[in-house]
């Protein structure tokens, strides 16, 4: 794979393993949103421009990816964070103090009013550092770092699970507990 094949690829499995694997005959585990890795593969290599795929492309794909999309479980894979819908059930943990939350120059009025909200995903995504901050909300505009107190939010009704590689997902985050880095 090229990495434009490889992004392109990358793009291709978020899409079936965090938002329609219906679309691609995927049935997810419901408690980690994992399926076999043979049927993943089955699943891509039906999509048109697809067929060609290996098992090691995917492999190479996962172990590439920048922000530690996918994993593996043995034979089964899985994206780690993102997903639309409730195609995993995380267990909630203890965060750090801090967290940080990516976003962009233009959500920020409306963030600091009603909190961070998961918006089109299942949960609103945070990261110990900054750097998975910083890729996320450059995504969309003028970057803008939040800094999120943990122990507010969770006395103010937040829940914080862990989705490793230092991402926590949150079900929202109140806007007092939210603030400019
Ligand atoms: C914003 C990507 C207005 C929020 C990324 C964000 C990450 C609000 C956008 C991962 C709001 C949602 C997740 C409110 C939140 N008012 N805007 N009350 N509350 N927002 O994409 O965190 O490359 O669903 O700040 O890099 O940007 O796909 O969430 O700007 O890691 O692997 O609403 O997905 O990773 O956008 O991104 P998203 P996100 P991948």
């Amino acid at each position: 794979l090229n990495q434009t094949q490889e992004k392109s690829l990358s793009k291709l499995m978020t899409k079936a393993l965090r938002h329609t694997p219906g679309e691609f005959g995927l049935i997810l585990d419901p408690e980690d949103g994992s399926c076999p890795a043979a049927s993943f593969l089955a699943a891509i290599t039906a999509q048109p421009r697809w067929s060609w795929v290996t098992l090691e492309d995917i492999r190479q794909v996962v172990r590439n990816s920048d922000k530690q999309r996918f994993e593996w479980n043995g034979d089964r894979i899985r994206a780690r964070y993102g997903h639309s819908h409730d195609h995993i059930s995380y267990t909630p943990g203890i965060p750090p103090g801090i967290l940080y939350h990516g976003t962009n120059k233009k959500a920020l009025p409306s963030i600091l009013k009603e909190g961070l909200l998961p918006m089109g995903r299942q949960y609103v995504h945070l990261s110990e550092g900054t750097h998975f901050a910083t890729m996320a909300g450059s995504r969309r505009g003028e970057l803008v770092i939040l800094k999120v107190e943990t122990a507010q939010a969770q006395e103010s009704g937040a829940t914080f699970y862990y989705a490793g590689n230092e991402v926590w997902l949150a079900d929202r985050v109140p806007a007092n507990s939210c603030s400019v880095a």
